[in-house]
């Protein structure tokens, strides 16, 4: 695949789910504490904000009450400038949010394809570089599902590969994340792991892996707040920082890339 500079990080649009009040039970690898629907709305706006200000035209889609999880969005689709593919996410109750989602995929793109085959692929195991997409196995990507993802990418023209998220990590970009312009961010494990070769790395400092997921919008990046040293070192590689606040989604292992399916469409 050719190298497309911005490709992980110039986008036109955005599509995200308002937090529905089941939200709370929202699924956790530790329990430290519902998260309150009223104040996750509160930070969802600021977000949604955010991302305009980056530039981005959002579309804001209603609450899902019958699915907990479903403002995490980025976990049933995956979109690229050609199109978009509908994933299958990997845990029973999420199964679902892949049908709810397609009419708005198609809101926007001509051309929606669902995920070949009966593996599974949530879109938090999905890292977008520009020149190569990074495919994390974890509990909730199988090896079935990512091979036919990165054959369909490969299809579509992209160079695709399968890693191996590090254990305990519940999706590969829990633990890693592009500011673009070959520079990863990413946990002293994901580092040290190989997977992105010779780019410049920024490690996440000690005792705040959870700022390791962030996401580049075209010209800024946006930043959890409470992490001082990593959003330190990420403005000191060169890059203007937003903090948002992200208390209720970490009740509930979401992060910042997992609240919107961020991509590049040729008309607005
Ligand atoms: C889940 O466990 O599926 C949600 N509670 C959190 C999903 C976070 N999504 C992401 O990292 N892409």
């Amino acid at each position: 695949m050719a190298h497309r500079p911005g490709l992980s990080y110039r986008f036109t649009h955005a599509i995200t789910r308002t937090p529905s009040d089941s939200v709370s039970n929202g699924i956790r690898a530790i329990d430290s504490g519902d998260p309150d629907a009223d104040r996750f709305r509160e930070e969802h706006g600021l977000y949604v904000k955010a991302l305009q200000e980056a530039g981005l035209r959002v579309d804001v889609l209603p609450a899902l009450e019958e699915y907990p999880d479903s403002c995490f969005v980025e976990d049933p689709a995956f979109c690229l400038p050609e199109g978009a593919i509908r994933l299958r996410p990997g845990t029973a109750s999420r199964e679902g949010e892949g049908a709810a989602i397609r009419p708005a995929l198609e809101n926007r793109f001509g051309t929606v394809v669902d995920l070949p085959g009966s593996g599974c692929v949530d879109g938090g195991d999905v890292l977008m570089l520009d020149d190569i997409i990074l495919i994390g196995l974890s509990a909730r990507t199988d090896r079935e599902g990512a091979g036919a993802f990165a054959h369909l990418l490969t299809d579509w023209g992209y160079s695709a590969k399968v890693c191996e998220t590090p254990e305990g990590v519940l999706h590969f970009k829990t633990a890693c994340s592009t500011l673009g312009d070959d520079v990863i961010l990413a946990t002293r494990v994901m580092a040290e792991s190989g997977f992105f070769g010779n780019r410049k790395t920024v490690v996440v400092a000690d005792g705040e892996d959870y700022a390791a997921n962030v996401i580049r919008v075209n010209d800024v990046v946006l930043v959890p707040e409470g992490y001082p040293q990593t959003r330190a070192a990420i403005e000191a590689a060169g890059f203007k920082t937003v903090l948002l606040p992200t208390h209720e989604a970490r009740r509930i292992d979401g992060g910042l890339s997992c609240l919107s399916l961020r991509f590049a469409l040729a008309e607005s």
